[in-house]
C-alpha cells in the first residue's frame, strides 16, 4: 500500500465526533464493544491506524486503545488512549496487536480484558485484564496475562447470579471459560463451545435475552466470507444451536460486532471501511436490532443512517436518511467540507430522517446548509410524515451556483418538543427537477 494512498485516507477523515455512520470519523476504529453503565453507552473498540514509515505491521497495525461515551444522543467523546501497547507489563514492545477488547462491571469496579502479543511468546496472544473504579479508567494493569487461556476477541458475560464468564477465540474455534470471584482467574478449565457450526469463527459476544444466551460472533463461510451470525442455548456455557445470520457480508473485511439495550432498545454495533477504502482502516457502525416474537433475531442491513438522536445545536445530516422520495445523494463540492449532500430535488421529493430531539421545545429557529444555481422554490419542514405539521419553510434563493454554499436560516414557526422524526419537502414553483442541495439541518 503507497504513501500516497494512506495520505489521501487520512484527508478524507473528518473530524467531526457527531456522525452517524460511521460513528467516529476522525480516526479508524474497530471491534466495538458497546456497554451500558449507569444508563450511559460506552464503546470500547480497538484502533486502527496507517503504519508509520518503516514499520512493517502484521495484518492490522494496532497500537492502543481509545474508548469513547455517546453524549447528548448523538455525540461520541473521545476519552484518549486508555492503553498503549508498550504499557502492557507483560506484552512485547510494539507489536501492534492490540485487537478487540471488551469491558465489564462486577460491583463497583469495571473490568477491562483485551489481547496483545506475550513477549514470552508464548501464544499468539494472551489476553489481560485492568481494574478501574471509573468506566472511563484509569485501569491498573494486571502484571501478568491470564493464565490457562490464550487466543484473542475475549467477550465477557455476568450472568443474573454474579458468575462471570469470558468467551473468546481461539485455535480456530470458540471457548469459554469460567471467571473466578475476582475476574482475574479463570474457575476451572475453559472449554470448546458446542453448536457452532463449520467455518471460522471469532469475536464471540453473549447476552441474555428472556432467560436464553444469545451467543453472537463473525462467522466465515467460503463463499461469502464474514458475516455475523447467532446461536442461543439455556447455559452459558453451551452446548448452542445455531440460528442463522444478524448481518449478511458487507464486504471484504472482517465484522467484529456486539450487541446491547441502550434505552429499550437493542443495537448491532459492528464495523466497515467505507472511509478508507481498505479493510485494514476500519470504522465502527452502528443499527438497530429487532427481535421477532419467537426469540429469533430478524436480519440487521447496514444503513448510513444508523442511530443516534441529534438535538438543538448539533448536525441533522440529512443525507443519512431513513427514507428518500426522488431525490438522491451524492459528494458535495464547490467551497464545502468532504461529505454528503441530497441533490436533484424535484418537485415534492422528500427525504425522511426520524429521531431528531427537539428537547424540551427550546428551539426557536433552524439553520441550513445549501447551494443552489436557480432562484425559485422553497424546502418545509413537516413531522411525521410529507402532509405533517410544518413546522419551518426555507425559501430557497440563488447562492452563487450548484458549489456555492451558504448556511441559511428560517424561525420555527410551532413549539415541537421531545424525539420526532421530520420530513424535508422540496417544493419548486415552476417545476424545476434541481430545487436545493441540501447538506444538513440544524435546531437552534
Ligand atoms: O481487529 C483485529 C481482529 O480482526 C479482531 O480481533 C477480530 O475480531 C477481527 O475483527
Amino acid at each position: 500500500m503507497s504513501n500516497k494512498f494512506f495520505t489521501s485516507v487520512a484527508l478524507l477523515l473528518i473530524t467531526s465526533l457527531n456522525a452517524q455512520n460511521p460513528l467516529v470519523t476522525h480516526m479508524f476504529t474497530a471491534d466495538p464493544t458497546a456497554r451500558v453503565f449507569d444508563g450511559k453507552l460506552y464503546i470500547y473498540p480497538s484502533h486502527d491506524i496507517i503504519p508509520k514509515e518503516g514499520v512493517k505491521a502484521p495484518r492490522f497495525c494496532m497500537p492502543d486503545y481509545h474508548m469513547f461515551s455517546l453524549e447528548n444522543g448523538n455525540t461520541w467523546k473521545d476519552y484518549g488512549v486508555i492503553l498503549d501497547q508498550n504499557e502492557v507489563p507483560w506484552g512485547k514492545k510494539d507489536a501492534n496487536g492490540m485487537w478487540a477488547p471488551d469491558c465489564i462491571k462486577k460491583g463497583d469496579n469495571y473490568y477491562y480484558y483485551y489481547p496483545a502479543t506475550p513477549k514470552d511468546s508464548s501464544s499468539f496472544r494472551r489476553i489481560g485484564v485492568g481494574v478501574s473504579k471509573s468506566p472511563t479508567g484509569p485501569f491498573k494493569w494486571e502484571k501478568n496475562y491470564i493464565k490457562g487461556i490464550s487466543g484473542i476477541d475475549p467477550g465477557l458475560l455476568l450472568d443474573d447470579d454474579g458468575k462471570a464468564y469470558l468467551y473468546y477465540a481461539g485455535d480456530k474455534t470458540l471457548k469459554v471459560a469460567k471467571l473466578k470471584d475476582n475476574m482475574k482467574k479463570i474457575d476451572g478449565e475453559a472449554i470448546k463451545i458446542q453448536g457452532i457450526p463449520a467455518g471460522y469463527v471469532e469475536g464471540p459476544f453473549t447476552f441474555k435475552y428472556k432467560g436464553k444466551y444469545y451467543l453472537t460472533f463473525a462467522h466465515v463461510f467460503i463463499n461469502e466470507g464474514y458475516t455475523i451470525g447467532y446461536a442461543i442455548s439455556d447455559n452459558p456455557m453451551g452446548p448452542f444451536v445455531y440460528q442463522g445470520k444478524i448481518m449478511d457480508n458487507i464486504g471484504k473485511g472482517t465484522n467484529h460486532h456486539s450487541v446491547v439495550n441502550y434505552n429499550g432498545k437493542w443495537i448491532l454495533f459492528y464495523h466497515w471501511w467505507e472511509i478508507s477504502g481498505f479493510n485494514k482502516l476500519r470504522s465502527i457502525r452502528a443499527d438497530y436490532m429487532e427481535f421477532k416474537e419467537n426469540g429469533t433475531i430478524k436480519k440487521v442491513k447496514p444503513t448510513i443512517r444508523g442511530i443516534g438522536a441529534p438535538t438543538i445545536g448539533e448536525k441533522i445530516q440529512v443525507d443519512r436518511y431513513n427514507e428518500i422520495d426522488g431525490a438522491k445523494t451524492a459528494f458535495v463540492g464547490g467551497n464545502e467540507p468532504i461529505g454528503w449532500m441530497v441533490c436533484d430535488t424535484k418537485m415534492m421529493s422528500s427525504v425522511k430522517f426520524n429521531n431528531v430531539d427537539f428537547g424540551d421545545g427550546s428551539a426557536t429557529k433552524m439553520k441550513a446548509r445549501v447551494s443552489s444555481g436557480q432562484r425559485i422554490g422553497h424546502f418545509e419542514i413537516r413531522i411525521g410524515d410529507k402532509k405533517g405539521k410544518l413546522i419551518a419553510d426555507f425559501p430557497v434563493k440563488y447562492t452563487g451556483g450548484w458549489n456555492n454554499w451558504q448556511t441559511i436560516e428560517t424561525p420555527i414557526l410551532k413549539k415541537v418538543t421531545g424525539i420526532q422524526n421530520i420530513v424535508v419537502v422540496f417544493v419548486s414553483e415552476w417545476g424545476a427537477d434541481k430545487i436545493v442541495n441540501l447538506n444538513w439541518l440544524e435546531l437552534k
